[in-house]
């Protein structure tokens, strides 16, 4: 790699990101059905109808990876706890077994000098929250602040730090607009009571968090940067409208205590009720943001009712999923949060990475230059005066990549699905190296 880990200031983090329902093996230890496992057993959601069943059987080889991570030199482990591993039902009684195995799986990343960056949201509702309407219930903040309480009881005096939800448009958009994601629905109403709940729900967890006396909370949301995909003033537009919706919304909730006016012209005739009154809660502040960045896409106009956009192929190299590589993404979009919302507020990359087709030589040399090319983009945003603290690299292990299954290999360490041997890859042992100088 062209980078070295004496590139970064000395206290700058170094880290790697898995979630739950991806890699734990949901079958083991007593945890409840999900919103994803009714989402994969309808046919045509998934690909071969996979679920997360049984992961990377995290669950139970978590430390051999925890060893291979220290061995990699990674000073932090962003993990997700899983709501219905902890309360099957969703609320009421929690899991015993559950909450010793979060116990055990953070004593383990400490034993390992790692530090626990943890998510208590990463997608996988329980199916009896679901049953009740989901993220579009209007109680879904205060089921949500009681699974804070109760997995935060057990963990919380061990966190570096935590985030309530993983990428709020992917919750409410994939999973209430476009159907890609369970619940799978293609509901307006449903879409934008999602995108304000959600947002409810991460001020809830904050302030109980804060009720408890714990410190380094922060908020993680998703970008892409946008071009334009043609020169048409209406695509102008439409691009700006992906743009308000996809990157500025959930950050305008929070930082500003406002949404996007493009976007509310098409979602204000759905919003739940009194929805202008829940600023305070959504704006309790944050130590610290984070940012998920993989791609751009290219929008143009669509003909068609709000928000009337479409998406066109690009001309850049791209990863498995078909996603075009840019890294000067990462810089431009670091830039505009500082900017536009957190200021001085400490900035973390809480994902970046790629998925490559599983590779029998094991050069993995398109994922040496992704990393190379997006720490790159990172440092000259510092060098522009971001407050960036820390990388995570999207993802430790192959894992199960939701509505696409297991064949997207996002991994340092490549994962036989059938016998869950741990291979590591190229791109482990370059990183490796690279964090040791
Ligand atoms: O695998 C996902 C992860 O769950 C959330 N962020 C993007 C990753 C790659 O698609």
């Amino acid at each position: 790699m062209r980078f070295c880990r004496s590139d970064f200031p000395p206290d700058f983090m170094f880290a790697a990101a898995t979630s739950s329902y991806q890699i734990e093996g949901h079958a083991y230890g007593g945890a409840g059905p999900t919103h994803w496992d009714s989402f994969a057993a309808t046919p045509g959601n998934i690909v071969r109808s996979e679920t997360g069943a049984f992961g990377c059987d995290h669950y139970h080889r978590y430390a051999q990876d925890f060893a291979l991570m220290q061995a990699a030199g990674f000073d932090g482990y962003r993990f997700s706890t899983s709501w219905a591993r902890v309360l099957p039902e969703g609320r009421g009684t929690p899991n015993a077994e559950g909450l010793d195995f979060y116990d055990r799986l953070v004593d383990a990343m400490l034993s390992h000098d790692l530090r626990p960056m943890a998510t208590l949201y990463h997608w996988e509702l329980p199916a009896a929250l679901a049953d009740l309407g989901g993220w579009r219930h209007p109680d879904i903040a205060n089921w949500f602040a009681d699974y804070t309480q109760v997995i935060m009881d057990r963990i919380g005096d061990r966190m570096f730090s935590v985030a309530p939800i993983n990428e709020p448009w992917c919750i409410a958009w994939l999973g209430h607009f476009t159907g890609d994601h369970a619940p799978g629905l293609r509901d307006i109403r449903a879409t934008a009571r999602a995108m304000h709940h959600v947002l409810k729900a991460h001020g809830t967890a904050i302030q109980t968090m804060r009720a408890m006396g714990m410190s380094n909370l922060g908020a993680v949301f998703n970008f892409e940067y946008v071009h334009p995909g043609d020169k048409s003033a209406k695509t102008a537009q439409a691009a700006r409208r992906y743009d308000q919706a996809y990157n500025h919304f959930f950050l305008s909730g929070v930082f500003k205590g406002t949404y996007p006016a493009e976007v509310m012209a098409g979602l204000e005739p759905h919003m739940p009720k009194d929805w202008q009154d829940d600023f305070a809660l959504i704006g309790t502040p944050v130590d610290w943001c984070g940012l998920n960045y993989y791609t751009c896409r290219r929008v143009v106009h669509a003909e068609g009712p709000w928000p009337a956009w479409a998406d066109v192929p690009g001309p850049l190299p791209k990863t498995q999923m078909g996603w075009e590589i840019y890294p000067e993404g990462l810089c431009d979009t670091l830039r505009m949060v500082q900017r536009e919302y957190t200021q001085d507020l400490p900035l973390y990359i809480t994902e970046n990475g790629m998925a490559a087709a599983h590779d029998p030589q094991r050069e993995d040399a398109a994922r040496i230059a992704y990393l190379d090319d997006h720490l790159d983009a990172a440092r000259q945003a510092m060098a522009m005066g971001v407050p960036l603290q820390g990388y995570t690299f999207w993802s430790l292990l192959d894992n199960y990549e939701w509505a696409l299954g297991y064949e997207k290999r996002f991994g340092l360490i490549h994962v036989d699905f059938d016998s869950f041997e741990r291979t590591p890859k190229a791109s482990y042992h370059a990183l490796a190296r690279a964090l040791s100088r």
